[in-house]
């Protein structure tokens, strides 16, 4: 994620009134409810099929059956009961990704559980304590790039308890396929691994074209967004109307900032947008990604009907008053995640991908730090390569730091690009107990060592 845009006044403060929270009060209604002692929410990871080039379907793995999973909806705070099945020939587990759970269901095998084996099932309770979009899919190093890039990959959002009033929430997860020549998944060789494969298709939704809607003129939409490729970084721009970037990777910002032509999104990060549909009939504002001669995700359109929430501003998502409200710097443990490897200028081959001069393991002895509960950490990332690299860190959110001083960015992360030769600190209170990966958010380097992790006690 880079640097803030530059910044915009923000919009002035949404003052409900009665129409919004009655529009408030019927969204609540529709919502689906837990029972008090709900059956678990059975998921269940299988082959299916997919249409993405003609004539002939594509051999998947899929959440269900579906491409992107199916779209899980959680209440911040309360357990949602889940059986994960694993019905495929690989060894799984289940990432939350994002998400500042118990460090028990984080889903990385061999780190914070057993991989589930295939014909297995594990049952636990997910309790997501922050609102906001989040990637599920499977995280077992050695493994990650080839499961995502075969379609285990699915979005949960996590319900604020006072959402803004839109007309539309439109939830999308854009993913990118590398096909050969007979439309299967193809699998590279290491040498191409090792940087990441960039697909030959890229898909909506699990379909290869952009994603509709007619909207009421001036409606108001929240568009959420995340990036499910295993390596592509996507570059996105709007046209035909204003959009606000309200979240990125889950979590409100600080400032609302208008996405000006471009905004780029590394591998499992989130936006959050709102944007404001134009007052004429027919009118289309379409976002879409840099990629070749542009790929459209969505094409939106009016209808001559007029939205009932037309005259309310644009309003930012309520704060998060569980993110720590301050980060003592000058008590925090400082440590480093140097990255070393890769593809070089005049090499042949790339070089094995390392952390801290080795690569990644998972051995009980090899952590990069740990560290007491509720201290602050101040982390130097640097990218010692000739590629930008994209780093994510499990169970935390953090600020980006400035280079001269110690401010930060205005909103947290958990996935940040570093450009090729550059160094970025970033900090975080260690308040989540337990064992924590830090890895490239491209699945296949992290297959290959780019990682590492940390313990909280
Ligand atoms: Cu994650």
């Amino acid at each position: 994620m880079p640097r803030p845009l530059s910044p915009a006044s923000p919009p002035a403060p949404f003052r409900p009134d009665r129409r919004s929270l009655l529009a408030g009060l019927a969204a609540a209604a529709i919502s689906p409810a837990l029972p008090a002692l709900a059956a678990p929410r059975i998921l269940v990871a299988r082959p299916a099929t997919l249409a993405l080039r003609a004539p002939k379907d594509t051999p998947v793995l899929a959440f269900d059956g579906a491409v992107p999973g199916p779209l899980l909806r959680l209440r911040r705070g309360e357990t949602l009961p889940l059986r994960f099945e694993n019905r495929t020939d690989q060894p799984l587990s289940l990432h939350w990704s994002g998400m500042r759970i118990d460090n028990r269901h984080d889903g990385v095998a061999g780190l914070t559980q057993p991989a589930v084996a295939p014909g297995g099932a594990i049952e636990f309770g997910l309790t997501p304590p922050d609102p906001g979009l989040f990637v599920y899919r499977p995280a077992v190093p050695g493994k990650t790039g080839d499961l995502v890039a075969r379609g285990l990959a699915g979005l949960a959002v996590v319900e604020e308890a006072d959402p803004p009033p839109v007309d539309a929430d439109l939830v999308l997860g854009v993913s990118d396929w590398l096909l050969d020549d007979a439309g299967r998944i193809a699998t590279p060789p290491l040498a191409v691994l090792n940087g990441g494969r960039l697909g030959n298709v890229l898909t909506v939704e699990g379909r290869p074209r952009a994603a509709e809607a007619v909207l009421p003129r001036r409606a108001r939409v929240r568009l959420r967004l995340a990036n499910l490729a295993p390596a592509r970084v996507m570059t996105l721009r709007i046209s035909g109307a204003k959009a606000y970037v309200a979240a990125v990777d889950g979590h409100p910002t600080d400032v609302f900032e208008p996405l000006h032509s471009a905004f780029p999104l590394g591998p499992g990060n989130r936006i959050e947008l709102f944007l404001a549909m134009p007052a004429e009939a027919g009118a289309e504002v379409v976002l879409s990604a840099r990629v070749g001669n542009g790929f459209e995700i969505v094409r939106l359109r009016t209808s001559e009907a007029l939205s009932a929430i037309a005259e309310l501003p644009l309003a930012p998502l309520p704060t998060n008053d569980r993110l720590p409200a301050e980060i003592k710097l000058q008590s925090a443990l400082r440590t480093n995640f140097t990255i070393e490897g890769g593809p070089r200028p005049g090499l042949p081959e790339p070089l094995p991908w390392h952390v801290n001069g080795s690569p990644g393991t998972l051995a009980r002895d090899r952590y990069l730090f740990n560290v007491g509960r509720g201290r602050p950490v101040v982390m130097t990332i640097a990218n010692r390569t000739a590629l930008p690299q994209t780093v994510h860190v499990h169970g935390h959110a953090f600020r980006v730091l400035h280079a001269l001083d110690d401010g930060w960015d205005p909103y947290w992360l958990d996935t940040v690009t570093v450009p090729d030769g550059k160094t970025v600190r970033i900090a975080f209170v260690a308040d989540n107990p337990g064992r924590w990966l830090i890895a490239s958010a491209v699945h296949d380097r992290m297959d290959q060592g780019l990682y590492g992790w940390f313990e909280v006690k």
